[in-house]
C-alpha cells in the first residue's frame, strides 16, 4: 500500500471559483480521489487555505500554488509511505508544514493528500472510507445509530445579501426515525417553507448553501415563525418531529466588543446578546445553536452554556473550536460548548479531526460534521467521517448537487448496512 504517485489540480467548487483535487495512486494500483471545501464566514483560527493571490487569475483565488505544493514538496516525502498509516502520513505533512496552521503548504494541499491517500487505502483494503476511518482510530462506534440531517432551511448572514444577521436556521429531524426518513420529512417541510415564504411576499430565491434567503426580512426572530407554518402544513408538530437549529455565526456582526444586528438596528453587549436568545430559546422548539457569540468572546460563553443546560438546548461551538484539540480543550475546560461543528479543512488531517472528535466523545460532547459555505465539491468524505465517529448530526443546505450529494451519501450507506 505504498504511495507510488500523487496530482494535484484545480478543479471548481460550488461558488464558482477553484478548488484543489489530489489523485493518490498506490504501487499495488489503487487509486483514491479527494477535494477539498472552503468556507466564507471561516474563524480566524482555522487553518489556512492557501490561494495565488496572482490577481490576473480567478481574482487571485487560484490554487496553482497549493497544487504546486503537493507535486513538488508533499510529493518527495509522502512517495513510499504506506497509504495505510494514516497518522504517520498526516504527522509527515504537518512536520513538513512547521506552522501551526498550516500556513506554508497550505490547508487545503494538505487535506486533500490526507483524504485522497485515505481513499486510496480503503480501496485497497476494499472497505468503505467509514469502516477503514473505524479500524484506523478504533472509533469504538456503533453503526447501529447513523447521524441525522441538520437541513440548512434559511440562510443569511454572509451566506446571502440583505437578509437575516444570524447566518443559518435549519430544520432537524427529532423523532428516532432513520436518518433516510428524516430527510424526506425535512425536505416535506422545506417545500412548505417556499409556499409560505411565496404567500407572504418574500423571495424564495436561495443563498450559498441551496436553502431560502429571503430579502428584507421582518426581524430575525421571523424565520421561526414561517419555519413553524412550515412544519405544520406538512402534517408535522413543531418540537416533535422537527426541531430548529441556528448558527448565528456572530463572529461576522461583532465589532469593537459589540454585537450589531442590522435587521432591527440595535447594538448589543454580550449579556444583552444572551438575553436576546433567552427569548427565543423559551418560545420555539429550539435544539441546538452553534456560534452565537464571537470567537474570541471566552468570558461569555460559558454564561450562554449555563442557559443552554437549562433549556436542555445543545451548544456548538464552530469557530470558536475550528476542530482544533487545542481550543477543544479550552472549551471544555472553561465549560464553554456542549457540542462541536466538525470540519476537516478547519484543521487540515483526516487524523487530527478524528483526535478531535474522540476528545470530544470522551467528554460526553456530542459532534456535528458540517459542509462549508464557500464552496463544495461533490466529495462526500465528510459523511463517512461522521459515520465513523459517531456525529449526532450532519449539517449540509437542502439543495444544490454538491449538498445532495452528502445526503445521498448518507441513504446510500444506510441502505447498505440494512442490506
Ligand atoms: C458554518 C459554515 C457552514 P462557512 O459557519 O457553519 O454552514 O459556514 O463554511 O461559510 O464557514
Ligand atoms: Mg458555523
Amino acid at each position: 500500500m505504498k504511495i507510488a504517485t500523487l496530482i494535484a489540480h484545480e478543479i471548481l467548487a460550488s461558488g464558482g471559483y477553484p478548488t484543489l483535487e489530489v489523485v493518490v495512486t498506490l504501487d499495488s494500483g489503487e487509486v483514491g480521489t479527494a477535494s477539498v471545501p472552503y468556507g466564507i464566514s471561516a474563524g480566524s483560527h482555522e487553518a489556512s487555505v492557501l490561494i495565488d493571490g496572482d490577481q490576473t487569475r480567478w481574482h487571485g483565488q487560484g490554487m496553482l500554488k497549493a497544487a504546486a505544493n503537493v507535486m513538488e514538496k508533499i510529493a518527495p516525502v509522502v512517495m513510499g509511505m504506506d497509504a495505510s498509516d494514516q497518522r504517520a502520513l498526516d504527522e509527515a505533512m504537518i512536520e513538513l508544514d512547521g506552522t501551526p496552521n498550516k500556513a506554508k503548504l497550505g490547508g487545503n494541499a494538505i487535506l486533500a493528500v490526507s483524504l485522497a491517500s485515505a481513499r486510496a487505502a480503503a480501496a485497497a483494503l476494499k472497505k468503505p472510507l467509514y469502516q477503514h476511518i473505524i479500524d484506523t482510530y478504533n472509533t469504538g462506534v456503533d453503526l447501529s445509530e447513523l447521524p441525522h440531517p441538520m437541513i440548512v432551511a434559511i440562510e443569511g448572514g454572509k451566506h446571502a445579501d440583505n437578509t437575516t444577521d444570524l447566518q443559518e436556521y435549519c430544520f432537524l429531524g427529532l423523532e428516532p426515525k432513520s436518518p433516510t426518513e428524516s430527510v424526506r420529512i425535512i425536505l416535506e417541510c422545506y417545500h412548505e417553507l417556499k409556499k409560505v415564504l411565496k404567500s407572504i411576499g418574500l423571495s424564495t430565491n436561495v443563498g450559498n448553501e441551496g436553502a431560502f434567503a429571503p430579502s428584507n426580512i421582518a426581524s430575525n426572530e421571523a424565520p421561526f415563525r414561517y419555519m413553524t407554518h412550515a412544519i405544520e402544513a406538512a402534517g408535522y408538530t413543531p418540537g416533535k418531529e422537527v426541531g430548529f437549529s441556528i448558527d448565528a455565526a456572530a463572529n461576522e456582526f461583532y465589532k469593537n466588543g459589540e454585537y450589531h444586528m442590522r435587521v432591527e438596528n440595535k447594538k448589543f453587549s454580550s449579556p444583552q446578546m444572551v438575553r436576546y436568545y433567552e427569548y427565543w430559546l423559551e418560545n420555539y422548539p429550539i435544539v441546538s445553536v452553534e456560534d452565537l457569540l464571537s470567537e474570541d468572546d471566552w468570558d461569555h460563553w460559558p454564561i450562554l452554556k449555563k442557559l443552554t443546560d437549562k433549556h436542555k438546548v445543545m451548544l456548538i461551538g464552530d469557530d470558536l473550536t475550528v476542530t482544533n484539540v487545542e481550543r477543544l480543550q479550552k472549551a471544555i475546560d472553561a465549560d464553554a460548548i456542549s457540542a462541536i461543528l466538525i470540519k476537516l479543512n478547519q484543521i487540515g488531517t483526516l487524523t487530527e479531526t478524528v483526535d478531535c472528535c474522540l476528545l470530544a466523545r470522551k467528554h460526553n460532547m456530542a459532534t456535528v460534521t458540517s459542509h462549508r459555505g464557500g464552496g463544495e465539491t461533490n466529495d462526500t468524505a465528510m459523511v463517512d467521517l461522521a459515520v465513523a465517529v459517531g456525529s449526532a448530526y450532519i449539517k449540509v443546505g437542502p439543495t444544490r448537487g454538491e449538498r445532495v450529494a452528502k445526503y445521498n451519501r448518507l441513504i446510500e450507506i444506510e441502505r447498505e448496512l440494512n442490506d
